[in-house]
């Protein structure tokens, strides 16, 4: 049987769907610049997800998600940027939850003008203001997030600012979050480098299991509207990786926990 390019060979037509996975293979980055192909390794990848996830007893075909065709990004940063944010204010507007699978983390400044709240799972705090010239740049992304909410980072361990912002706070627990609503943005290289292949390495993160246990926390006890998955590199085992990550999280936010 043909199976189609999308999320785990789901099928789901976009106007019955909870969840909408948009594909951007888009790297602004300087220096290693794996990550733009990672969407095509992500969606391939979760071809050869198996479909039962034994942790939570779930058939992964009752999830009800569609594939949206690969965003090509513009050469333009800033035209980028506000092109997915046009495509994400659609999403929404259509009650479901967009999940970008990038390419590198300015793909989230997208998500800025939409959102209010931000979780963002990093290494880095990203805080700077502009980065080689440009404040779309990956290394900006909390601070943008900043000027228009509150920003929560969990497993941050690359303080590269030490200056402290009203909007951003480094958490190492989910109760640190006050709002219920929740922007999700998921830094692969938040896991530890023995894990993962991402772009910006750093060493003695957090472990799968670290990862997936805050996230069910997050799921209990908050709403995740919004996701995006960026920063690994297109390689088929962080790829593969990153597919079961995904399927856990919307495993998570459809599960009942009482
Ligand atoms: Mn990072």
């Amino acid at each position: 049987m043909l199976q189609r390019f999308s999320y785990l060979g789901l099928e789901t037509a976009f106007e019955e769907a909870e969840f909408v996975v948009l594909p951007v293979p888009y790297s602004n980055s300087s220096g290693v610049e794996c990550a733009r192909e990672f969407p095509f390794e992500f969606i391939k990848q979760s071809l050869y997800t198996p479909g039962y996830d034994p942790q939570y007893n779930m058939d992964l075909n009752k999830l009800k998600v569609h594939t949206m065709d690969f965003y090509f990004p513009s050469i333009e940063p800033k035209k980028t940027i506000e092109e997915l944010s046009f495509l994400l204010d659609y999403i929404k507007s259509k009650n479901k939850i967009p999940i970008m699978i990038g390419g590198d983390h300015s793909i989230t400044i997208a998500a800025k003008d939409h959102y209010s709240s931000f979780l963002i799972l990093d290494a880095h705090l990203d805080l700077f203001n502009e980065y080689m010239g440009s404040e779309h740049s990956h290394a900006c992304v909390s601070k943008r997030l900043s000027e228009n909410g509150t920003v929560y980072i969990w497993g941050a361990r690359e303080r590269e600012l030490e200056e402290d912002l009203e909007n951003v706070k480094v958490i190492e627990s989910a109760k640190e979050i006050k709002e219920k609503e929740l922007y999700l943005s998921l830094d692969l290289d938040v896991l530890d480098p023995s894990l993962v292949k991402v772009q910006t390495p750093s060493p003695n993160g957090k472990t799968f299991s670290e990862l997936i246990e805050f996230l069910e926390t997050i799921n209990r006890e908050k709403n995740i509207v919004g996701i995006d998955i960026v920063e690994g590199c297109a390689e088929p085992y962080t790829a593969q990786l990153a597919t079961r990550i995904l399927s856990k999280i919307l495993i998570q936010k459809i599960i009942s926990y009482f």
